[in-house]
Formats: C-alpha cells, sequence, structure tokens
C-alpha cells in the first residue's frame, strides 16, 4: 500500500508541512492511543496532512478502533496511514517532515539518525501530557538540541489557556453535542431513564469509594441510573454488590439501576458522555472529553508515585472552579478530593448532588470559554508551519 492508496477527505493545504509521523507507544491504559488517534485523525481530516500513526500496541488500539486489525502491520483507517511499530524498525523509512514522538516515547535510533541525514530537518516535536499547572506557561514551545546531531526537538504541551498547546477538540464537536439526540440514545441502551432520575456515567482506576457511593445511590430519593464503564472500575463495582458484573449485565438495587457496557468505539463513548447528567471520567483524554460534553464530571486522575498528581489535580480544581459559589466550590472540592484519596470517600455526595444544576450551568460556561482557544491540532499545525 501507498500513501496515494489513503483516503483523504479534504484537499492538503498548502502552508502547513505535508508528511506528519506520529509515535505512540502504548504505557497502559488507553490514554496515549486515545490521544494519538485523536489527533492523527484530526491532522488528517481537518489539515489535510499524511498522517502515518506508528503504534506499538495495535490490540489496545482495536478496543478503541475496532477497524484497526491488529494483526495488520500497514493499513489505512479514517484517512491515517496505521503501522504497527515493531522492532527492529525498518532501515528503508525516511522520516516525515513533521515527527511527533507522543508522551516522551523513544523514536528508534536509526529513525532519528535519518532525521539528521535530512537536507530539511524535520520538524521535532515531543508532546507532553496536559496539565493545569502554571509551569506550563514557561516550558511549552521550548527548544531541546539533540546532544550530538543537528535536530532541536520542541515541547508541546495540552494545557487550559494561550499560553499552552491547547486542548484537542475536533471543529465540530461542539456542534455534534449540540445536536445529540439523547431519547433515542438510551432508548438504544435498553430504555429511557425513569422521570427525574440522575444518569451517571462510572469510568475510573479502582476505586474503595465505590461501594460507598453506590450505597448513597441506593438510597437515594432521586433514582440513579448508572451505566458503568468495561473499565478498571469494574470489579470495583463486582465487589461492592458482592457479584460479579460482566458487560450487558443490569443490577437494581433500591433507588439504583446500574447497567454494565461493554468497552466502545471511541466515537461512542462521547456520545455516552453527552447522555449523561454526570460523567466520572480518569486519566487525560476522558477528562478532554467530559469537559466538551459540558456536563458536570468527577475526575480520577492517574496516580503518580511520588503524589505529583495531587498537585496536578488542584491545578486543575483552581482553574475550574472559578466562578462557583462557595457552597457548590466547597462541596465540589471535598467529593473530587475524597475520590482520589488513598483510602477513598463519597465525601459530602449530598451536597455535591445538590448543587449538580449549579455545576451544570458552571461547566457549560467553562466548556465555552475553553473552546475559544485554538484547539490543539491547530497549535501543532500552525507552529509546525511557521519558518524554523
Ligand atoms: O485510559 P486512561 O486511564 O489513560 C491514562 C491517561 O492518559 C494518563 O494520563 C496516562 O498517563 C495513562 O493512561 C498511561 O484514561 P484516558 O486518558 O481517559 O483514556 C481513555 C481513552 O479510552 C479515551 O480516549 C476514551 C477511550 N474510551 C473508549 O474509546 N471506549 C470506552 O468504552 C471507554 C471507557 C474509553
Amino acid at each position: 500500500m501507498t500513501r496515494s492508496m489513503l483516503a483523504r477527505s479534504t484537499m492538503p493545504s498548502a502552508q502547513h508541512p505535508q508528511r506528519w509521523d506520529i509515535f505512540c507507544t502504548v504505557v497502559d491504559n488507553y490514554g496515549d492511543i486515545g490521544v494519538c488517534w485523536r489527533l492523527a485523525r484530526q491532522l488528517a481530516v481537518e489539515h489535510g496532512v499524511a498522517v502515518r500513526l506508528w503504534v506499538d500496541d495495535l490490540a489496545a488500539f482495536a478496543r478503541l478502533c475496532p477497524a484497526v486489525a491488529p494483526a495488520l502491520t500497514l493499513q489505512a483507517v479514517g484517512g491515517v496511514e496505521i503501522r504497527g511499530w515493531q522492532q527492529p524498525f525498518p532501515e528503508d523509512i525516511t522520516p516525515a517532515d513533521v515527527v511527533i514522538e507522543a508522551f516522551a516515547c523513544e523514536l528508534p535510533e536509526s529513525y532519528v539518525a535519518a532525521m539528521a541525514q535530512l537536507e530539511a530537518r524535520p520538524r521535532w516535536i515531543n508532546l507532553e501530557y496536559l496539565s493545569a499547572e502554571a509551569w506550563v506557561a514557561d516550558c511549552h514551545g521550548l527548544p531541546s538540541p539533540h546532544p550530538r546531531l543537528p535536530l532541536t526537538k520542541h515541547f508541546f504541551i495540552p494545557g487550559f489557556d494561550e499560553k499552552s498547546a491547547g486542548l484537542l477538540r475536533e471543529h465540530d464537536l461542539l456542534a455534534r453535542h449540540a445536536a445529540f439526540d439523547a431519547d433515542r440514545w438510551w432508548a438504544d441502551q435498553g430504555g429511557t431513564p425513569a422521570e427525574g432520575a440522575l444518569t451517571v456515567s462510572l469510568f475510573a482506576y479502582e476505586n474503595r469509594a465505590v461501594g460507598a457511593l453506590l450505597g448513597e445511590w441506593r438510597n437515594s430519593a432521586q433514582q440513579v441510573r448508572c451505566l458503568v464503564t468495561d473499565s478498571r472500575v469494574l470489579p470495583s463495582v463486582s465487589a461492592a454488590i458482592a457479584r460479579p458484573l460482566a458487560p450487558g449485565e443490569r443490577y437494581h438495587d433500591g433507588a439504583l439501576d446500574l447497567q454494565v457496557l461493554p468497552f466502545m468505539r471511541q466515537e461512542d463513548y462521547d456520545d455516552l458522555l453527552a447522555a449523561c447528567d454526570l460523567n466520572f471520567v480518569r486519566g487525560e483524554d476522558s477528562l478532554v472529553r467530559a469537559i466538551w460534553a459540558g456536563k458536570p464530571f468527577v475526575w480520577h486522575i492517574y496516580p503518580q508515585d511520588d503524589d505529583a498528581h495531587r498537585v496536578k489535580l488542584d491545578a486543575f480544581l483552581e482553574r475550574y472552579c472559578v466562578g462557583l459559589s462557595p457552597a457548590a466550590d466547597d462541596a465540589l472540592r471535598a467529593f473530587w478530593h475524597g475520590w482520589n484519596a488513598e483510602n477513598a470517600t463519597v465525601e459530602r455526595w449530598q451536597a455535591f448532588a445538590a448543587h449538580l444544576p449549579e455545576i451544570a450551568a458552571h461547566t457549560r460556561i467553562f466548556c465555552d470559554r475553553l473552546a475559544q482557544l485554538p484547539d490543539l491540532a491547530k497549535t501543532l499545525a500552525d507552529f509546525c508551519s511557521a519558518p524554523v
């Protein structure tokens, strides 16, 4: 297969570098490939460039994009050329005009050497993890010269203001959410929720507070329709109800109506977020998608050994909570901190739930404000087309 065989939905634009390589290693979970896949598609579809996405774990990729065949080391999906990143790396690959190493994954040595041989040196980007912390403003865009070769890498850091790389957002995402037909979606999930029910999606890591949360919902005056994703939180749910639950199963107890969903296509996960009143999300990519859904959410941050995640969580809360009433602010922070504590709790759930209408209006404004910033694919395309 050659590049010319790849589908193109828009004509390449004249000003952007035309060939892009994105390298992705799947460390654990789905965030690394989730981000790279969105970026690759958006660059191809909205910026009309030829993208080659190198992924070391096609089986993980296929879970969120079932069109990917794990056994094929070369294939085209959604306008993107997908390559299995195997060892040893092929010697005959010509580096692209822009080379993105996602989340500091290490590029093949032979590939880096080939980059240095090219007359027009590629733009080399290290796409970092998202952070709301203040240091991002000082580090985003910084150059890092190679110690031996005539190459310079630039740091690209996604974030929440114009001094960062911005956030991934397709140009039509908010319009798609606005046009989303929730009634129809719920009908496909086995029935519209009871009148006045709180609808919740639950995507998280293992969490000891799940039992207490399900207890709150079971005893609540309001019906709770909870959709649990097939993720690391599922064993916590099964343990809490003392019954193994598999995708497709449903469980009723008191006011709680709980349903387990199979792991879904990435696009379908967006619909889930749009359909629910409250979304529990985790990691990086689902956090950003929850913001764009414009609904209240609770973030289970990826835990780090040195507790760096707590600083990151608070930096995000500082931005997100601006403008909330003191009572809603207190309840939200207490609940988020409890959910993320080592001995997790459901601190002030009832106060948090009581403030959901205010938090919903607030999140809508937060979403619209962030949508005024250029999205990550655009910042990247502009940066890479600027003269060196
Ligand atoms: O899977 P994650 O926990 O990924 C994390 C983070 O990226 C973290 O920063 C990183 O250090 C760690 O991995 C290694 O959560 P995240 O980032 O939300 O990614 C999940 C992806 O999976 C996201 O793109 C949404 C997608 N998804 C589906 O496609 N289908 C599903 O059913 C679900 C639940 C998620």
